[in-house]
């Protein structure tokens, strides 16, 4: 079963003047479209490297398949963490774990968005639920992939790659993450904590 582009949750406008519609058309139906089909694309030509005995690409395989997998989970967790009633704060089981895993809801902001500033080149910025831990982590992620813990959810993820905000805000990168939890979908992010 091919993997497909989910659709947005939204119009391509809806999170303006946050995100413009050109960057949102841009990321979602040539970017995000690009991770699935290069995944679809890796997933072929592992089955037929079995199919002819002949792994002396594997290494390019695992890399492709890590790296739009990723991407393509990224960016369809992405657009369903914002929305055009998005912003105030976390309510019920979200904002008890989060003021029992950073003390309180700014807190958490700041490390988040510190993190989010700080990736090296092009990544995200991740909350996820650790289940080792049974607690929620913050982390970077170097293009999709890099600097992962193995065995967690992502449920709020915010991508700093230059396509994501560069029209609009240029080099400002920390302008652009600055409006991002005006348009956080809490709801959204917590049922993806509690289904966690
Ligand atoms: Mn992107």
């Amino acid at each position: 079963m091919a993997h497909e582009l989910p659709d947005l949750p939204y119009d391509y406008d809806a999170l303006e003047p946050f995100l413009s519609a050109q960057i949102l058309e841009i990321h979602h139906d040539k970017h995000h479209q690009g991770y699935v089909d290069g995944l679809n694309e890796a997933e072929e030509k592992v089955k037929q490297a079995r199919e002819a005995g002949d792994f002396s690409d594997i290494r390019a395989i695992c890399d492709a398949l890590a790296f739009n997998y990723s991407g393509h989970l990224f960016h369809s967790i992405f657009w369903t963490c914002m929305s055009p009633d998005g912003g105030g704060e976390p309510e019920g089981s979200l904002a008890e774990q989060i003021e029992k895993d950073f003390g309180d809801l700014e807190t958490f902001k700041d490390q988040f968005l510190a993190a989010t500033n700080s990736v090296q080149g092009s990544g995200w910025g991740v909350l996820a639920w650790q289940p080792l831990g049974s607690q929620l982590v913050i982390l970077q992620a170097e293009k999709h992939q890099n600097l992962a813990q193995w065995g967690v959810t992502p449920i709020l993820v915010l991508d700093v790659w230059e396509h994501a905000y560069y029209l609009q805000y240029q080099n400002r990168r920390k302008e652009f993450t600055d409006g991002f939890f005006d348009v956080v979908d809490w709801e959204s992010v917590r049922e993806r904590f509690e289904k966690a």
